[in-house]
Order: structure tokens, then C-alpha cells, then sequence
């Protein structure tokens, strides 16, 4: 198997965590793919319609997106530990922390891009929009981690890919100052072999 993959994203992070959580690290080639706003990667879009990374070539050659897929898929090929939950209620739970991890990523970015526009084309309350579904976001994320305790699973990485984007690209956001409980939770797992190895550099 195959991966284009990008060290910033929290989203690749999240399927490299699945890769190593279920010891298939190995089997996966790392193939690093130029992707960002504005860019067009033609090799990219032959594979993803999206243009995004992750994006997973199995061994067959099928070329499969979305890391929440990319996860699904690797469950399918080494079935034990299970990243994404087989029992219907824990399942449903995990997919659903993951979507607020997800939602909290892309609501960030949105934000950031308005941000960073020349002042005259900026849409304030597009922005400010942004930024109250990430609070929203960080506030489901932190019930989901009090209702789910210790679980290891794509609700729990995927949280924790979110808050280290937070960390890296906003710290304006200091959810950590807010939610101790959810930080604490956050700095137990950091040592944890998949989480300290995905860890995208400073950048
Ligand atoms: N829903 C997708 C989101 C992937 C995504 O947004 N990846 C970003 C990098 S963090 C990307 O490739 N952006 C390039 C673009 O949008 O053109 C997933 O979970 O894999």
C-alpha cells in the first residue's frame, strides 16, 4: 500500500495513527504529495477527485480517500485492534467524535483563510462563524471524551489530531486554559507510540 501524504495534516495523521495503532506502519509507503489552497496537483486529482490528502493506493491499485476510509479499509486488512468500533452504539459514537474533530479542522481552516485575506475582501462574520463552530466542535469533542473514557479508537485520534492542529495553527483558541480536563486527557495520550510519532514537526 501506498500513501500521499503531507506531515501537516492533521487528517493524513489520523490515518498514519490507524496505520501504526494496527501494526501495518510497515506495509505502507510513505509518498509525500504537494497539496495546499490555491494549488492544483493533477497527479493527485487522477486518483482523488477531492485533491486531498490522505489518499490511500491499496495493493490491488485502488485508489480510496478520506481518512475516515482510508481507516475502515485498514480494519478490513489486519481485522484486530479495531480502529473503527464494530458494535453499533460505540461505532456510532466514535464516527460521531470523529465528525466534530473533523467539522472542528475544517471550520479552523475556513476561519484562518478568511483571515488571512487583504482586508477589503474579508467577510467578518463568515470568519466569526468559523471560530463558533470550532468552539462548538471543541465542546463535543470534550463531552464525547468524558462519555468515552479511556477508548483508543478513530473518535479518540482524531480528537486528538484536531486539538494538536489547534495547538499548532491557533493558539489564539487556548482551549487548553477552558477545558483541563480535556488537556489532561490530550498530554496522556501524547506518549503513546502512534500519537508522539505523528506529531507534525513546528512549523
Ligand atoms: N475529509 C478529508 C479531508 C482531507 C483534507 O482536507 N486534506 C487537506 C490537507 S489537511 C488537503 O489535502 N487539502 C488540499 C486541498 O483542499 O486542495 C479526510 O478526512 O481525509
Amino acid at each position: 500500500m501506498k500513501i500521499l501524504h503531507g506531515k501537516l495534516s492533521p487528517f493524513v495523521r489520523k490515518a498514519m495513527i490507524c496505520a501504526i495503532e494496527k501494526g501495518l506502519e510497515n506495509r505502507v509507503e510513505i509518498e509525500p504529495a504537494a497539496v495546499g489552497q490555491g494549488k492544483i496537483n493533477e497527479d493527485l486529482l487522477k486518483l482523488n477527485p477531492t485533491g486531498k490528502i490522505p489518499t490511500l493506493i491499496t495493493d490491488d491499485g485502488d485508489a480510496i480517500y478520506d481518512s475516515l476510509v482510508i481507516c475502515d479499509y485498514l480494519d478490513s486488512v489486519v481485522a484486530e485492534p479495531r480502529f473503527v468500533p464494530a458494535e453499533q452504539r460505540e461505532r456510532t459514537r466514535a464516527l460521531t467524535m470523529n465528525a466534530a474533530a473533523d467539522g472542528l479542522i475544517v471550520a479552523g481552516v475556513l476561519a484562518m483563510l478568511e483571515k488571512g485575506k487583504p482586508a477589503e475582501r474579508q467577510w467578518p462574520e463568515f470568519e466569526a462563524a468559523q471560530w463558533a463552530k470550532v468552539e462548538h466542535c471543541i465542546g463535543a469533542i470534550d463531552k464525547a471524551r468524558a462519555e468515552r473514557g479511556d477508548k483508543f479508537d478513530i473518535g479518540a485520534a482524531a480528537a486528538l489530531c484536531a486539538l494538536g492542529w489547534l495547538d499548532a495553527r491557533a493558539q489564539h483558541i487556548d482551549w487548553r486554559g477552558r477545558y483541563a480536563a480535556l488537556a489532561t486527557w490530550a498530554d496522556a495520550h501524547d506518549s503513546r507510540d502512534s500519537v508522539s510519532r505523528t506529531r507534525p514537526p513546528k512549523s
